[in-house]
């Protein structure tokens, strides 16, 4: 059955000819490539691996770099290229986070020339794929206390500590690792198979199953002094790419609440109790009038973030300002839209509790919805409660 994306205030006739272009090409390899696996990735645990190539060749992969294969892209566009994946799975959209957010960005940010001929060109044909280790098992949402370090080895550094909760971790050709260098954070990258790092997968997740997350473990890894990233110091660089991948959070939260949206909708105007469509019911209909506001309200602030991007004007606590909404909206739209199925909301077999799920991971992960609120405090009141 064909996918209706909502879209009431016709924000898609905003875009440029070139931009709807993208998002509806992106809509239809979604609904004929991921969609038919999403189930069984699912169940599995697992990344469809055998699609990174594929996206690659869509140029989806660092898709507002210019150069090195990368395909120039607005970041309007990247934005709808995030809705239209996580409309799939958030976890087909944190595979797109990660490999151009926080990989491809901080190499082509902050890498050097031979760092950035190396490693972007594979990264943008998903030939090789990358992940970001900020996070520790003591320090997540502080991450300026990680206790990750590197050492001045003279003609090497020498990396120990560990990072937690890495999307593609285990699977990864390289990792951008932070770690403190004389007290400095610093960006490393750490190629697969360096002697003394490993990195073992988390099992047992009930959210993001269709995306690998492991944990990151370095003793007495010997890295060339060629791995460090030359362009930044301090902890501005790994918030400088979580700009770039909450920015894409804040539209592909749309995607997931759309696809619930769409299905109970479908379902409730076919089922019928009482002698009548589920959907003529007044109870009913104040929800999906609830929904397609928020969705609504969302989908214009997503709209206005990509517009101060391409302007070059968007400040961190305004994608703090959408991320945070757009993702607590779009829980509550799965929560609702379960709740609008019935017994069928548990099934797999609809998309609905798969995207609640996954939903929780997204709520908690690049800052937690109480991160974001804190950074909205301060905007307002120019008071950090964290300092
Ligand atoms: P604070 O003292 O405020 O700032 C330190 C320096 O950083 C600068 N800065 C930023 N720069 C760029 N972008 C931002 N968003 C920035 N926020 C702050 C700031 O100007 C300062 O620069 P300078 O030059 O003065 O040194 O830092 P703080 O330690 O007090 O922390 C502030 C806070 C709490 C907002 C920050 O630590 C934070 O955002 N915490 C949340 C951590 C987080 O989001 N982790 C995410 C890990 S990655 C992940 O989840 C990937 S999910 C992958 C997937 O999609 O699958
Ligand atoms: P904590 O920081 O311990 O927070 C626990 C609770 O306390 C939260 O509710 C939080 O909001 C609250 N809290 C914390 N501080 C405050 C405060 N000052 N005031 C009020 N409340 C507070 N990280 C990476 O680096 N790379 C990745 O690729 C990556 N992928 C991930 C994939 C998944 C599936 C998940 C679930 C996480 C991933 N993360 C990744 C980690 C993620 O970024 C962290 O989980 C997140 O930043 C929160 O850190 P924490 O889990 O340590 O929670």
């Amino acid at each position: 059955m064909s996918y209706k994306a909502l879209d009431f205030l016709s924000y898609d006739s905003l875009l440029r000819e070139e931009e709807l272009a993208v998002a509806l090409e992106v809509r239809r390899w979604v609904g004929e490539r991921f969609l038919p696996l999403a189930m069984e990735a699912f169940e599995t645990d697992r990344f469809p691996f055998e699609l990174a190539r594929e996206m690659g060749e869509l140029g989806l992969f660092g898709a507002t770099i210019e150069g090195w294969g990368c395909a120039g892209l607005s970041h309007t566009a990247y934005g709808l290229i995030n809705r239209e994946l996580e409309r799939g799975d958030s976890g087909l959209r944190s595979f797109l986070s990660v490999q151009s957010g926080l990989v491809m960005y901080p190499i082509w940010r902050y890498g050097s020339r031979e760092q950035q001929d190396q490693w972007l060109p594979r990264l943008a044909k998903g030939e090789a794929i990358g992940c970001f280790g900020l996070t520790e098992p003591d320090h997540g949402s502080d991450p300026g206390a990680m206790v990750t370090r590197a050492e001045d080895k003279g003609d090497h550094f020498l990396l120990n500590g560990a990072k937690m909760w890495i999307t593609n971790g285990s699977v990864a050709d390289v990792a951008v690792v932070w770690a403190k260098l004389e007290g400095v954070v610093r960006g490393f990258l750490v190629e697969k198979g360096t002697p003394g790092f490993t990195a073992p997968l988390h099992r047992h997740k009930f959210s993001l199953r269709a995306s690998v997350t492991s944990e990151l473990v370095f003793e007495n890894v010997r890295i060339p002094r060629s791995a460090i990233l030359p362009g930044v110091e301090g902890l501005k660089g790994p918030l400088g790419c979580l700009n770039q991948a909450r920015y894409g959070i804040a539209w592909g939260a749309i995607g997931a609440a759309q696809a619930c949206f769409d299905e109970a909708l479908r379902y409730q105007q076919q089922r019928t109790q009482f002698g009548r469509p589920l959907a003529s019911f007044q109870l009913q209909q104040e929800k999906f009038a609830d929904m397609l506001t928020a969705i609504t309200a969302a989908q214009g602030m997503a709209i206005r973030l990509g517009q101060l991007k391409d302007e070059g004007k968007l400040g961190p606590a305004q994608i703090s300002l959408a991320k945070r909404n757009n993702v607590a909206m779009a829980l509550q739209v799965a929560r609702t839209c379960r709740t609008m199925l019935g017994a069928n909301g548990v099934s797999l077999e609809y998309q609905t509790g798969r995207h609640l799920l996954n939903l929780e991971s997204v709520y908690t992960y690049e800052g937690t919805h109480d991160i974001h609120t804190l950074v909205l405090g301060q905007a307002a009141t120019g008071i950090a409660s964290y300092a």
